[in-house]
């Protein structure tokens, strides 16, 4: 009985870590989404990457192509559960 109480403990916390990582990625989704609508378009993410001098125009990247790769409903825009992958994975 023990044993089990502790291992949930330890579930509570790992929970509690992912929630503060989920608000960490909330704020740079904001951040990102520069008409709050919920969606990261490209030009929203050209935007933002060129702001913070992460975009080379020159580098030969596309944003559009950068959206493309992560969206998985094809929608042409980055959903938040579509922008966390993106920032899981880079
Ligand atoms: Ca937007
Ligand atoms: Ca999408």
């Amino acid at each position: 009985m023990e044993k089990a109480k502790k291992e949930r403990n330890q579930v509570v916390v790992g929970d509690a870590d992912a929630d503060a990582e989920e608000s960490d990625l909330v704020g740079a989704f904001k951040v990102f989404d520069i008409n709050s609508d919920g969606f990261i378009s490209s030009d929203e993410l050209q935007c933002v990457l060129s702001r913070l001098g992460l975009w080379e125009e020159r580098s030969g990247c596309d944003c559009t192509r950068m959206i493309y790769e992560f969206d998985i409903n094809s929608d042409g825009v980055l959903d938040f559960e579509e922008f966390k992958k993106m920032m899981l994975l880079t």
